[in-house]
C-alpha cells in the first residue's frame, strides 16, 4: 500500500497536501475496497448473534489493524505530516447502543471473526440511534444523533422482506457492514435491518421527540425510545418483532440454501439471544416453521428449542422484560397465539406459578428464553451464581443443566492496541508479538521488579495523559490539571452504579482541602455516560456532578488541587482516549447489581488500579491480581440480597450519622444549591435521605478510607508502577476471544473456518 501514489491517483495530489477529512476518504476506500474482496467465514452451521445493539465504535482504525495496514498507514501518514488520531475525526461513530450490552454485542463480533467462526450480528440499523447528550445549564438535555449522515461503512445487501404485523404489514431492507478478523483471510458481517417507509422528516433538528404513532415511518428512527408512556412501549414491542421477524426469515432463507430441509434447521443454525429484546425470535419461527413449510407444532417446538441460547445481563428488576399480552396481540395476533399455546405447555409441565410464562396477564420474556431455549448464561461467575441460586433459582432446579457463566470480555484489538499502541508496542519488545493472537500477556509479571520496565510503563501513562488532555479540549474545551493523578468513573448514569456516592466523596474532599488538609498532588475525577431521557433522578445526579464541578473550579482555595470534569455524550470514541490515561478505574456498584462490568477490564488492561465493590467481574479482576494490587470495599452481595430480602436498610439512620450527614446537606446548602436546580438538588437530597434504593450511604464511610488510601499509595510511585504493572499482566483472561471460544466449545459448537 502506497498513500501517496493512491492520493496522487485519486485526487492529484499528494498526501501531505491533503487534508484531514480527505485523508480519511482515501483510507476508508482502501480499508472497504480490500474487506470486499474477503470471502465470508464458511460451514454448514451459522451463528446467529442477534441483538437490539452494537456499539462498535468507529471502524477506520479497527479495521486498518485487522488488515495487517495499522503500521504501514500510520508511518505514512507521519511522513507525510498526518496524525491518525486528527483523521479519525473525521468518521463519525455509529449511534447503535446504550453502553456494556452492545459494546459487549461489538467485541463479540471482533472474536468471532478473528477466531473464524462463521457468524454474524443481527440488529435494526437506527436512523437516530441513541441520542446525543449536551450539557445545557449543568443539565442534560438531549439531541437527535444523525449518525448516518456520513456513515460509509453500510452496505446495500438488495435484500429484502415483509413483516407482518396485526393491522398492516411493512417491507424491510437490510444492510451490513463487513466484520473483520484480527489478520483472517475471511470476514462475518453485521447485518441491520431497516424499514423501506422510514421517515427521517419525523424527528426535528433539535428534539428527540417524534409522532410514536406512525409506525410504518417511525419504526428504525430511534433505540430504545423514551418507554415511559404507552405508545413508547408499545414502539418498542413493534421494534423487537421487526428484529426477530427480519432476522428469522434470514436464517430459514440461508439455511435452505445450503441445503437444509428445515426438520434439520438446528444443524445449520444457532441463535444467541443478547438478553430477551430477542425473544420472540422463538415464536417467530415456530410460525414459520409451521405455517410456511408445513412442519407439525410439536416438532417445530423442538427443533426451535435446540437452536436459541439466551444471555441475561442483569437482575435488576425493572430492566426483566414483561410485555403485556394485548401488547403482542396487537403487534402480532399469530405471535400473541403462539406464546399462549407455549404457556400451556408448561403450564401443564409445572405447577410452581412463579415459572410460568404468562403471570398476570404479562409474558415474561426471560420464561420464554430459558423454557423454550436449550443455554441460558450469566456474564460473571457471581451473577450466575446469583441467577442459580436467588433470581432464576425455581428454573435452575428444573434445568441444571441449561445455565452456565461466560464471563464477559473486550477485545484487546480496539482496547489496547486501538487506543494504547504505545504499549502495545512495549509488551511486542518484551514478550514477543504472540500475545496479539493469544491474549496472554501474562509474561510481563516477570518485569515487576524491573525499574526499566516500569518507567517506560509510566512514560506511556503519561503518554496517554497528553492524548486525553487534547480530547478534553477538543471535545469540551475542558483543562485537565497538570501533573494530576487521573481516577475515572465512566458508564451510564444508574442509581445502582453510585455516582453519587463519588459525588459524596468530593464533597468530603472539598471540605478537607477547605480545612487546609492540600493533597500531595491534584486530582483529577472525570465522570461520563448518559442518562435515560425518562429516568429523573439519573439526571439530577448528573446535574450535582456538573454543579459540583464548577463550584469547585470556581473556589480558588480548591481548584488548584481537585477538578471534577463530566465528559459531554460519552461514547466509544471517549472510551478510548479516556482509559488509557486513568490511574483509578472506579467500579463501585452496590454489590450483586452489576452483572459484570466491562470497562473495569478496559481499564485493567490499560494499567489503572481498580477501586471496587465485590461485584460483577470485580471478584475475578480481584483473584487475579490479589490483594495487594486491588482497592476492596462495602457490603458484600450476601449482606445485600440479606438487606433486600428483610427490608432492613434504613437510609435514614445513615444519614443521621453527623460525618455522613454533614455531605448529604451540602447538596442543598442554600449556596450552592443557589448556583444549581434547586428542585433537582432538593429531590435527590430527599431520595438520599429517605430511601438511598441503592444504598449509597451504607457504603459511604469506608469508600472514603479506602479512596484515601487509594491517593497516599499512588505517591509511593514504585509500588504503584508495579501494581499497574501486575493489572496489565493479569488482563489476558478478559480478551473477548477466551469469551468467545467458551460460547463455541460449550454452547455453539461451530467449526472455525480455515
Ligand atoms: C446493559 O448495558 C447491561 C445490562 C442490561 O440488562 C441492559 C443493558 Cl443496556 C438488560 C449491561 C450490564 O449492566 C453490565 O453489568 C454488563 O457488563 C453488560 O450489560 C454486558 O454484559
Amino acid at each position: 500500500m502506497n498513500l501517496d501514489e493512491l492520493s496522487r491517483q485519486k485526487y492529484g495530489r499528494s498526501l501531505a497536501e491533503l487534508d484531514d477529512a480527505t485523508v480519511y476518504q482515501l483510507l476508508m476506500s482502501v480499508v472497504s475496497e480490500k474487506s470486499a474482496e474477503l470471502p465470508l467465514n464458511a460451514g454448514k452451521k451459522r451463528l446467529y448473534y442477534i441483538s437490539a445493539e452494537f456499539l462498535i465504535g468507529k471502524l477506520l482504525t479497527n479495521n486498518l489493524i485487522n488488515l495487517g495496514l495499522y503500521d504501514e498507514a500510520k508511518q505514512q501518514l507521519a511522513e507525510a505530516g498526518h496524525d491518525l488520531n486528527k483523521v479519525e475525526e473525521n468518521e463519525v461513530e455509529p449511534s447503535l447502543g446504550n453502553g456494556g450490552l452492545g459494546r459487549l454485542a461489538a467485541c463479540f463480533i471482533d472474536s468471532m471473526a478473528t477466531l473464524g467462526l462463521p457468524g454474524d450480528g443481527v440488529g435494526l440499523n437506527y436512523h437516530f440511534g441513541l441520542f446525543h447528550q449536551k450539557f445545557v445549564d449543568n443539565q442534560q438535555t438531549t439531541m437527535p444523533d444523525g449518525w448516518l449522515d456520513r456513515e460509509g461503512w453500510l452496505r446495500d445487501e438488495n435484500t429484502s422482506f415483509t413483516v407482518e404485523f396485526g393491522s398492516f404489514s411493512v417491507t424491510s431492507k437490510l444492510f451490513s457492514i463487513d466484520v473483520l478478523g484480527y489478520e483472517r483471510p475471511k470476514k462475518n458481517r453485521l447485518r441491520l435491518f431497516d424499514l423501506e417507509s422510514i421517515d427521517d422528516s419525523l424527528v426535528p433538528d433539535n428534539s428527540i421527540g417524534f409522532d410514536k404513532t406512525e409506525l410504518k415511518k417511525n419504526l428504525t428512527l430511534f433505540l430504545y425510545p423514551d418507554d415511559s408512556d404507552r405508545n413508547g412501549q408499545l414502539l418498542r414491542v413493534y421494534q423487537q418483532y421487526f428484529m426477530v421477524s427480519n432476522a428469522a426469515q434470514l436464517i430459514v432463507k440461508e439455511a435452505i440454501s445450503r441445503g437444509c430441509n428445515l426438520h434439520d434447521l438446528a444443524e445449520y443454525a444457532v441463535i444467541q439471544i443478547n438478553d430477551t429484546h430477542p425473544t420472540m425470535v422463538i415464536p417467530e419461527l415456530i410460525r414459520i416453521l409451521t405455517e410456511d413449510h408445513d412442519i407439525a407444532f410439536d416438532e417445530a417446538v423442538s427443533i426451535v428449542r435446540s437452536m436459541v441460547a439466551y444471555t441475561n445481563h442483569t437482575i435488576l428488576a425493572e430492566a426483566l422484560e414483561k410485555w403485556p399480552l394485548e401488547f403482542l396481540e396487537e403487534v402480532s395476533p399469530k405471535i400473541a397465539a403462539i406464546i399462549k399455546k407455549l404457556d400451556e405447555l408448561t403450564r401443564a409441565e409445572f405447577d410452581d406459578p412463579a415459572v410460568q410464562i404468562i403471570i398476570d396477564g404479562k409474558v415474561h420474556m426471560a420464561h420464554l428464553a430459558i423454557h423454550y431455549g436449550y443455554s441460558i448464561n450469566g456474564v460473571a461467575a457471581l451473577h450466575t451464581k446469583i441467577l442459580e441460586e436467588s433470581e432464576l433459582k425455581p428454573f435452575y432446579d428444573i434445568y441444571p443443566e441449561k445455565f452456565s457463566n461466560k464471563t464477559n470480555g473486550i477485545t484487546f484489538r480496539r482496547w489496547l492496541m486501538g487506543c494504547n499502541p504505545e504499549l502495545a508496542v512495549l509488551l511486542d519488545t518484551l514478550l514477543g508479538t504472540e500475545w496479539r493472537h493469544t491474549g496472554d500477556v501474562s509474561g510481563l509479571l516477570k518485569f515487576a521488579d524491573d525499574d526499566e520496565v516500569l518507567e517506560q510503563l509510566a512514560a506511556i501513562k503519561d503518554d496517554a495523559k497528553q492524548v486525553m488532555r487534547d480530547f478534553l479540549k477538543f471535545n469540551q474545551g475542558a483543562q485537565v490539571l497538570d501533573g494530576s493523578i487521573v481516577d475515572v468513573q465512566v458508564k451510564r448514569i444508574h442509581e445502582y452504579k453510585r455516582q453519587q456516592m463519588l459525588a459524596l466523596y468530593l464533597i468530603w474532599k472539598y471540605l478537607d482541602i477547605k480545612n487546609g488538609n492540600i493533597p500531595e498532588r491534584p486530582i483529577t475525577v472525570i465522570f461520563g455516560g448518559k442518562a435515560a431521557p425518562a429516568y429523573v433522578i439519573a439526571q439530577d445526579i448528573i446535574h450535582l456532578i456538573l454543579t459540583l464541578g464548577e463550584w469547585i473550579a470556581n473556589d480558588p482555595d480548591v481548584a488548584p488541587y481537585l477538578q471534577v470534569i463530566m465528559i459531554e455524550n460519552y461514547n466509544v470514541t471517549a472510551a478510548e482516549r479516556i482509559i488509557p490515561a486513568a490511574d483509578i478505574s472506579e467500579q463501585i456498584s452496590l454489590a450483586s447489581k452489576e452483572a459484570s462490568g466491562t470497562s473495569n477490564m478496559k481499564f485493567m488492561l490499560n494499567g489503572a488500579v481498580t477501586l471496587c465493590t465485590i461485584d460483577g467481574a470485580n471478584v475475578e479482576i480481584a483473584e487475579l491480581v490479589g490483594d495487594d494490587n486491588i482497592y476492596t470495599f462495602g457490603a458484600s452481595s450476601d449482606e445485600v440480597v440479606k438487606l433486600y430480602a428483610d427490608g432492613s436498610y434504613n437510609a435514614h439512620a445513615y444519614y443521621l450519622k453527623p460525618g455522613i450527614k454533614l455531605l448529604v446537606d451540602f447538596i442543598t446548602n442554600p449556596q450552592f444549591m443557589a448556583t444549581g436546580n434547586a428542585e433537582r438538588l432538593q429531590r435527590l437530597h430527599d431520595d438520599l435521605t429517605s430511601k438511598d434504593w441503592f444504598m449509597a450511604l451504607l457504603d459511604l464511610e469506608e469508600y472514603i478510607q479506602e479512596k484515601e488510601l487509594v491517593y497516599s499509595d499512588y505517591e509511593d510511585r514504585k509500588l504503584w508502577l508495579k501494581k499497574s504493572l501486575v493489572n496489565i499482566a493479569m488482563a489476558g483472561k478478559f480478551s473477548s476471544d477466551r469469551t468467545i471460544a467458551e460460547y463455541n466449545d460449550e454452547i455453539w459448537h461451530l467449526q472455525a473456518d480455515k
